[in-house]
């Protein structure tokens, strides 16, 4: 089945909620002078928690077409739990989608398998899509063995998710040396692990999941990748796009080449 690409700009810690209401007014007015056809690409941005509701704003009052979501989210929904934002608080935000799992989260939060299972469950619970970040680090990649690593995340995360809930997800692949560092995965190996990734959903789940889950790529993506990326990649359905998502013409360079 088809299933629309997705590019999803992860700002991570960058643009207060000023640069913000900047950097969409030029995404938004480069998207429609390249006549940016939002049916065939959604585009999707993640600021700061700080930044959501200005994005918002500036998305509602303009009409813009792009969608937007969190980076991160509690697993609880309300309480004493200081610095934590809840689902429900992300979902009356309007955010379509919660990055969960990333390795910067993985590495610097205290976030294990079970943690992230729970986000996941609170993503969903609320309405909203879970993109699950998984993917090897320079080691299981030196070993060989990084598609079982990636496909063992996924497992761990999806195990006692219903049919409905498992086509919710969104699942990028991201391998940990390849993000931030400039060293791109070749279109080759992001294409078999992206095809593990759908294989291993379709054991679990039947086809007619997995064709709907959309994977993505993520990891020093540039305009400069992204043709050679999507060419190869029959199972990859757009990119999770870190620091070239906070130049407006370049994002708007990779969407129109996914
Ligand atoms: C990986 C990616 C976006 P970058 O974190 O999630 O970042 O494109 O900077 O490697």
């Amino acid at each position: 089945m088809a299933r629309t690409p997705v590019v999803a700009g992860n700002w991570k810690m960058n643009f207060d909620h000023l640069e913000a209401t900047y950097f969409v007014q030029k995404l938004a007015w480069t998207l429609r002078d390249a006549n940016f056809d939002f049916k065939r690409c959604e585009v999707t941005l993640m600021p700061p928690f700080t930044s959501i509701r200005s994005v918002q704003v500036l998305i509602d009052a303009d009409r813009l077409k792009l969608t937007y979501g969190a980076q991160a989210v509690s697993v609880t929904n309300q309480g004493a739990f200081t610095g934590d934002v809840s689902a429900d608080m992300l979902a009356r935000l309007g955010c379509s989608y919660v990055l969960v799992g990333h390795s910067e989260r993985r590495k610097y939060h205290p976030e294990d398998d079970a943690n992230i299972v729970d986000q996941v469950r609170a993503v969903l619970a609320a309405g909203m899509r879970p993109i699950l970040c998984v993917g090897e680090s320079f080691e299981e990649r030196r070993q060989g063995i990084e598609l079982e690593f990636a496909v063992g995340q996924v497992q761990d995360v999806i195990r006692d998710l219903s049919d409905k809930e498992a086509e919710r997800m969104l699942i990028a692949y991201e391998p940990v040396w390849a993000i931030g560092t400039g060293m791109v995965a070749t279109p080759e190996s992001a294409q078999q692990a992206a095809a593990a990734i759908r294989s291993h959903l379709g054991e679990v789940y039947g086809e007619g999941v997995s064709d709907k889950v959309r994977i993505l790529y993520g990891g020093s993506v540039n305009a400069s990748n992204a043709t050679q990326l999507m060419q190869e990649g029959r199972d990859i359905d757009g990119f999770l796009v870190g620091g070239a998502s906070l130049d407006a013409d370049e994002f708007a360079t990779i969407a129109r080449l996914t």
